[in-house]
């Protein structure tokens, strides 16, 4: 929906985080009126009552709502909220911010999303476009709010899409765009995972070019959703089916490369972050910016001099021969088990938190061959010590200082302490990165010991 349209709608934000405080910024430079909506308590809104000027409701009413005619709603409030049902049925318009970013954004869009490794795609995009000399701004999901994003002077936007934000976006026009995986994540929120599927599928829509990850069925887009010729070209990408693919993987000298469909471009050894998901990740940012027409040549030094995120099997240190990684942010299964799996050595992981109704027993598998010892924390550790029972030694700890001591007094040398937790942390935890430095600050004493 255009500014100018709202400025003559009764407009109503809902949730007051950190999407919500940008939505306000953004109407207030368009002059556009709004209210907002937050349950919180009640000296708290009366207190952003009076720094927003503008009536701050602390609870979420279906007459309240209804009394709107647009409701712009924070990505983890959920359409199906009784209060927000209701209004949708009444005839309210109910968009995110992504939704007013698509009317505002002047420059291309490469739009990402997937279960795991988005936030590293999209940083991975911008610092490549940048050490190019192309202005890439990297902001959505990832944290940046995509609408505050658009007062700085950007060439191309890289934008990451939650599905949540997915669901009340219906025009944007990516230039390009992908799925990069589907795995089970927030099934607390969707029916089953293809309808979760489904809902990260529609970033398709509207985009030129389509980056197809060959090897996972659930990223393709719907047969019937082509646009029409000319519109669209799928880039797919695989590490495995070479056939079909024109992003891909090939032994070159016994050692793996990562190719177009005509040339072998980049030796794998020379990226700086480890893993098969990573290489995943690399022929990705390939095909994404292939949409750019931005010669390799000049994306070569990007590629290479990516050294990954914070809380993304970040490594912290080594003592007496034993490695310790930080992947706070492998807050679901698949992510887990990727990170598992791209360690240097048998490991003691430290897993648990919210379970979000996910299925643990895919783990098992990774877990046999490459774990040493779990430990669990959290609120749902005793259903995943059920669900894994057999695969290895599981242990339970009270904390996060708990488990590093256990698997500081575990491991031997060679071995790699992760944290993984394939949950989310809102149960001990303000965030990933809280949770993440927490972990930090403990690995740090085993270190300076
Ligand atoms: N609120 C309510 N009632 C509700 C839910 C929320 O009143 O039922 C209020 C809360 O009191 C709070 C506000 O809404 O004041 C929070 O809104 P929000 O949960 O939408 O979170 P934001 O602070 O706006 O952050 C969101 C994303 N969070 C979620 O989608 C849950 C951030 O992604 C994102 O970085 C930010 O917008 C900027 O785009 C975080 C995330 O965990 C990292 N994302 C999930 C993921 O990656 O798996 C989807």
């Amino acid at each position: 929906m255009h500014p100018r349209i709202l400025t003559t709608q009764r407009v109503l934000i809902v949730g007051f985080g950190v999407t919500g405080a940008s939505v306000v910024r953004y109407l207030q430079r368009h002059q556009v009126a709004f209210d907002v909506a937050d349950e919180c308590d009640q000296h708290v809104a009366a207190e952003r009552a009076e720094n927003l000027g503008c009536t701050v409701h602390s609870t979420f009413d279906a007459t309240t709502f209804q009394r709107y005619d647009v409701l712009v709603l924070s990505p983890g409030v959920p359409r199906s909220h009784p209060a927000v049902a209701e209004a949708i049925t009444a005839g309210v318009a109910v968009i995110g911010d992504i939704e007013l970013f698509a009317h505002s954004v002047e420059v291309p869009v490469i739009a990402v999303t997937g279960s795991n490794g988005k936030s590293t795609v999209v940083s991975w995009i911008a610092h490549a476009l940048q050490t190019a000399g192309i202005k890439a701004v990297a902001c959505g999901n990832i944290g940046q709010p995509a609408l505050d994003s658009l007062l700085g002077d950007a060439d191309v936007y890289v934008l990451e899409l939650s599905s949540y934000q997915l669901e009340s976006t219906q025009s944007l026009k990516p230039l390009a765009a992908t799925v990069l995986n589907v795995s089970d994540d927030h099934l607390d929120r969707y029916d089953d995972i293809d309808h979760y599927a489904a809902v990260k599928r529609t970033v398709f829509t509207n985009a030129q070019y389509r980056v197809v990850n060959q090897d996972d069925p659930r990223t393709w887009p719907d047969a019937d959703s082509d646009v029409g010729d000319g519109v669209e070209e799928r880039f797919t990408l695989s590490l495995e089916s070479i056939s079909e693919s024109r992003w891909h993987r090939v032994l070159k000298d016994g050692k793996p490369w990562l190719c177009d469909d005509k040339f072998a471009l980049l030796d794998q050894s020379e990226l700086a972050v480890p893993g098969e998901h990573n290489a995943a990740n690399a022929l990705a940012v390939l095909a994404l910016i292939e949409a750019l027409a931005v010669p390799f040549t000049a994306l070569k030094e990007g590629m290479i001099s990516f050294v990954g995120l914070r809380h993304r099997t970040e490594y912290l240190g080594e003592h007496a021969g034993v490695r310790w990684y930080n992947d706070s942010k492998g807050t679901n299964v698949d992510a887990c088990s990727k990170a598992v799996s791209a360690m240097p050595g048998p490991v003691l992981l430290i897993a648990g938190g919210l379970a979000k109704g996910a299925d643990f027993s895919p783990l098992q598998d990774v877990v046999r061959r490459c774990v040493r010892l779990l430990v669990l924390i959290g609120q749902d550790r005793e259903q995943i010590r059920a669900q894994l029972a057999g695969a290895t030694q599981i242990v339970m700890a009270d904390g996060m200082h708990e488990a590093v001591q256990i698997c500081e007094q575990q491991a031997d040398p060679g071995d790699v302490v992760l944290l993984s937790p394939a949950c989310s942390s809102f149960d001990m935890f303000r965030n990933f990165e809280d949770r993440g430095e927490q972990f930090a600050s403990a690995v740090q004493e085993v270190l300076a010991a």
